[in-house]
């Protein structure tokens, strides 16, 4: 039998800004069609932000998601994942209440605190039409705080509802802080550990780099974890094609790279899907269906 390989599509994020590109997802209505586009298209997870419908800035209140999950959940079968990194300039206790208040399958958990560098992105892209974009772009000072007491605010809020998390891990230490976590009994296997390459604070995208994260997290938690890659900008699918064929999942969409190929904007975010589509299905492998992913992830269903 062939492996089953779960993809997961980001599909707005904080990240990015609306000027960069018309497809990114910005109102209730087109963050409800992106995911369900994604999830037609082999995504068996969709991981969700939301952002105020005018402006495009990041919203992290509760209301800001109703909206769109409420369409999701009515046409789609695909696992729900609620950020609790909402954006880095965000506190914890913000960061984790539409988790706290929708109870997902999944929610993420970023498992250390980081620079968070954006403004490289201000030479490529030009003409922004809100005053937030460049300003919050251009911030040299961004810290993303995820401090041992943070992320055990997100644990023990979440503790009672049954959510598991994407474990986000920007670097090798990020992976000795969900072993802590692990040790002290307050996070369970099997673990999804998300590995992130090639967002500036973080680590590179070097084939050394994920050979070396992979290496890390084999040694720390052995068969329990599911390893999932996410390559930020251009290295999305050269990183997605390099885990697949070392046994990792995939994770795509518009909130970790705009783009379908060099110099070329996606279209939509099942575009970066059915890339990381074709990619497993020409290694030989098959796209995990919802289903299937909460079978390996042991979710709540
Ligand atoms: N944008 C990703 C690199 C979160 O939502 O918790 C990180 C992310 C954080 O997805
Ligand atoms: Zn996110």
């Amino acid at each position: 039998m062939s492996r089953k390989v779960i993809i997961t599509c980001a599909v707005t994020g904080a990240i990015h800004t609306p000027s960069m590109s018309p497809a990114l997802p910005v109102t209730p209505e087109e963050i409800a069609d992106a995911a369900i586009g994604a999830a037609e298209a082999g995504a068996a997870i969709v991981h969700l932000h939301a952002r105020n419908p005018t402006t495009g800035q990041p919203d992290q209140t509760p209301e800001a998601f109703a909206p769109f999950l409420k369409v999701i959940k009515q046409r789609s079968n695909c696992v729900i994942n609620l950020t609790t990194g909402g954006a880095p300039t965000m506190t914890v206790q913000e960061r984790v209440r539409p988790a706290a208040t929708f109870k997902p399958e999944v929610a993420s958990l970023n498992m250390g605190s980081m620079n968070f560098g954006l403004f490289g992105m201000l030479n490529r892209f030009k003409d922004f039409k809100h005053e937030w974009e460049p300003k919050y772009l251009g911030n040299k000072d961004i810290l993303f705080r995820n401090t041992y007491q943070d992320i055990e605010y997100v644990l023990t809020t979440l503790s009672e509802t049954g959510t598991r998390f994407e474990f986000e891990c920007y670097d090798t230490s990020h992976l000795y802080n969900l072993a802590y976590f692990l040790d002290r009994g307050l996070v369970k296997a099997p673990l999804f550990v998300q590995t992130v390459f090639g967002l500036m604070g973080g680590t590179g995208a070097h084939p050394e780099d994920v050979m070396h994260m992979k290496r890390t997290a084999d040694r720390l938690f052995g068969d329990r974890f599911k390893w999932s890659v996410l390559g930020a900008g251009r290295h999305q699918l050269p990183i997605a094609a390099m885990a697949a064929a070392m046994g990792g999942n995939i994770r795509v969409g518009l909130e970790d790279s705009l783009w379908a190929g060099p110099g070329r904007l996606a279209q939509s975010n099942a575009e970066q899907v059915t890339s990381a589509r074709r990619i497993i299905e020409g290694l030989g492998m098959e796209v995990a269906t919802p289903d299937e992913a909460r079978q390996i992830l042991s979710l709540k269903g």
